[in-house]
């Protein structure tokens, strides 16, 4: 059975381009795939977290899992940090990774920003230990949403040059799996801009717990044009927050954007917007009431963030001690 790796940072503020580029895929894979799925606190950290909220964060992550349907007994749920081997393999990766790979990424220039100098060293290295997460495990799979495609990438890059330099086939070569009508979900406020986390705006995103008047009133406020839906998917050409609305409601109803249009032709948004937003709540409305009460008694959540963090060591401990019996440690 081939096996699926895949992250989502605990920074807070979970919404729905998380949820619908990757934690909802996540679910449809355990059936047909071994899966490990992490809380990557250490990536988390790249950039500043107050201690108390990360810890709260990493939970809120798992609660997200476990509402959303991952099951904890067919897949492996941890917090990265509890599983020493991701921070081993991202330094032996580090040194086989070239600084002009790195010099290529564009996320690491859009989070730098103007301020490059000032950035930390964890946040260039980021893609390093994003390859480490997944090979650590010899991961065949990736389910991440579009944004991650180019770190991805520079994943097989390391695992190909580990392989020619040593002589080896130890790391497979990962596929990315980017489906759905949503796999870059856009900001409410700005459609030519992801739906993020650490956007300062609040009214940018939809997150798991909002509550439906959360919801109505993002949608209302979210940013669109003053036409009526077009016919066709040609029609949402050069009309990005069109096209993102319509993108969301497709993928929450598992339909295609032709089939949402057929629907809502001509509609202007004000018919459309409460119509999204009663979707939105029917499908996960439930996942954030969930969540909210998974977050209230941590006691399981931690339960099974002790138990995957024992699963997945077991899984990548022999692979890191081959790893460094490749590289010519000492390995007792
Ligand atoms: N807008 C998005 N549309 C579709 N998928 C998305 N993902 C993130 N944003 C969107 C996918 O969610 C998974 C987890 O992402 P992450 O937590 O590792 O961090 P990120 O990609 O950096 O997400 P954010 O929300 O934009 O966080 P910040 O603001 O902290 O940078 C990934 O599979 C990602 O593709």
């Amino acid at each position: 059975m081939s096996r699926i790796f895949s992250g989502v940072q605990p920074t807070g503020n979970l919404h729905l381009g998380n949820y619908l580029g990757a934690i909802r895929n996540f679910v449809r894979l355990q059936d047909d795939y071994e899966c490990i799925y992490c809380a990557v606190d250490m990536h988390a950290i790249t950039v500043w977290q107050e201690p108390e909220q990360l810890r709260k964060n990493i939970r809120e992550v798992a609660a997200a899992y476990l509402a959303s349907g991952v099951d904890p007994k067919k897949s492996i749920i941890f917090a990265q940090s509890n599983v020493h081997a991701h921070a081993e393999l991202a330094w032996i990766f580090n040194c086989v990774a070239r600084i002009g790979w790195l010099n290529r990424m564009t996320q690491f220039k859009e989070k730098a920003g103007k301020n490059r100098e000032n950035a930390s060293l964890g946040l260039y290295a980021y893609p390093s230990l994003m390859a480490a997460d997944i090979l650590v495990y010899k991961a065949t799979h990736v389910p991440v949403g579009e944004d991650q495609k180019q770190h991805l990438e520079l994943t097989r890059d390391i695992a190909q040059k580990f392989n020619n330099d040593f002589g080896t086939e130890l790391f497979p070569m990962v596929e990315p799996l980017i489906f759905g009508e949503a796999t870059r979900v856009m900001s409410l406020r700005d459609g030519t801009k992801k739906m993020s986390k650490s956007d300062p705006s609040d009214y940018s995103r939809i997150t798991l717990t909002d509550g439906k008047d959360e919801v109505a009133k993002k949608l209302k406020k979210a940013r669109t044009d003053a036409d009526p839906l077009p016919e066709e998917v040609k029609g949402l050409e050069d009309r990005p927050e069109a096209a993102n609305l319509v993108g969301i409601y497709a993928a929450l109803a598992d339909m295609s954007k032709e089939d949402v249009l057929k629907e809502y032709a001509g509609s202007q948004f004000s018919v459309f917007k409460p119509a999204l937003t009663e979707l939105a709540m029917e499908k996960f409305g439930p996942i954030g009431d969930e969540m909210k009460r998974l977050m209230a008694d941590p006691g399981y959540v931690d339960e099974v963030l002790k138990d995957g963090a024992e699963r997945a060591a077991a899984i990548a401990n022999p692979i890191i001690r081959e790893v460094k019996e490749t590289v010519g440690f000492l390995v007792s």
